[in-house]
């Protein structure tokens, strides 16, 4: 690996560094899974202090190249996940279709009266009641989201946690034989929360990517409001546009 730094350069050392760890990244020589130098090597192999080593690696980290393992060391990241906005896919879908096997863990679901926003959106009137479930998605048994989603009783009464433990889609459309149709969606950036973090396994401050759908039966009937977490160094949106 080149370690010579250009001192006199305007790009600042930690951007160098980074430059010259994606190279050996992107190249090979660090292959995915393998663990990069330490810290300490780092420091050594670069003539730099600790603090812009580290700044380096939290940079590479952020932007889902390198992972952090508490007291294992920081190891070459899987590439992100491409996830097209286009087609109204589920998680199962999605995974499946990579090759990936889908999991879920259930760890809340609930029956009862919905805040407002959530009943303005299922246009539910007052006092109709909602599912309330919590799931953590995996793919090959690892966690790459957290998905909150509401379903109106009325159209599930018989709902039960344990239909949920595979795919919520193949069970409203091959179970209950309903058409699922479209779908709004809104994406925002924001900062895990300690709790979330636990449940997504990652460190202390992580970006997610939060993602709400309304998705509505081909007879425009809302069907589930669902607030997604996706882990932003195991994700990428994608989509195509035209002029
Ligand atoms: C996706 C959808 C979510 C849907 C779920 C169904 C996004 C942002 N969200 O996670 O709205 O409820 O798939 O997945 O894409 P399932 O059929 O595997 O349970």
């Amino acid at each position: 690996m080149n370690t010579v730094l250009d001192k006199q350069s305007h790009v600042p050392m930690y951007v160098q560094i980074e430059e010259a760890l994606k190279q050996r990244i992107n190249g090979g020589e660090f292959p995915i899974g393998t663990a990069i130098p330490s810290e300490r090597d780092l420091t050594e192999l670069f003539g730099v202090s600790r603090m812009t080593v580290r700044q380096s690696i939290t940079n590479l980290v952020n932007e889902g190249l390198l992972h952090r393992e508490k007291g294992r060391g920081t190891f070459v990241a899987s590439p992100k996940m491409e996830q097209p906005l286009t087609g109204l896919t589920s998680f199962t879908e999605d995974m499946k279709a990579r090759g990936l096997v889908p999991s879920n863990k259930i760890i809340n679901f609930t029956k009862g009266l919905p805040e407002p926003d959530v009943a303005n959106e299922l246009q539910l009137a007052g006092g109709e009641a909602v599912f309330t479930v919590e799931r953590i998605r995996y793919a090959n048994d690892k966690p790459m989201a957290l998905e909150r989603t509401y379903l109106p009783v009325k159209l599930f009464p018989q709902l039960s946690e344990k239909e949920l433990a595979g795919s919520l889609y193949s069970l409203i459309e091959q179970e209950q034989g309903l058409s699922i149709s479209h779908a709004s969606q809104r994406m925002e950036a924001s900062l895990v929360k300690k709790e979330e973090a636990d449940l997504l396994e990652i460190g202390m401050p992580a970006p997610i990517l939060m993602i709400e759908r309304v998705s509505y039966l081909s007879n425009g009937v809302p069907f589930e409001v669902v607030r997604s977490m996706y882990r932003a160094d195991r994700y990428k949106f994608i989509t195509e546009i035209q002029r």
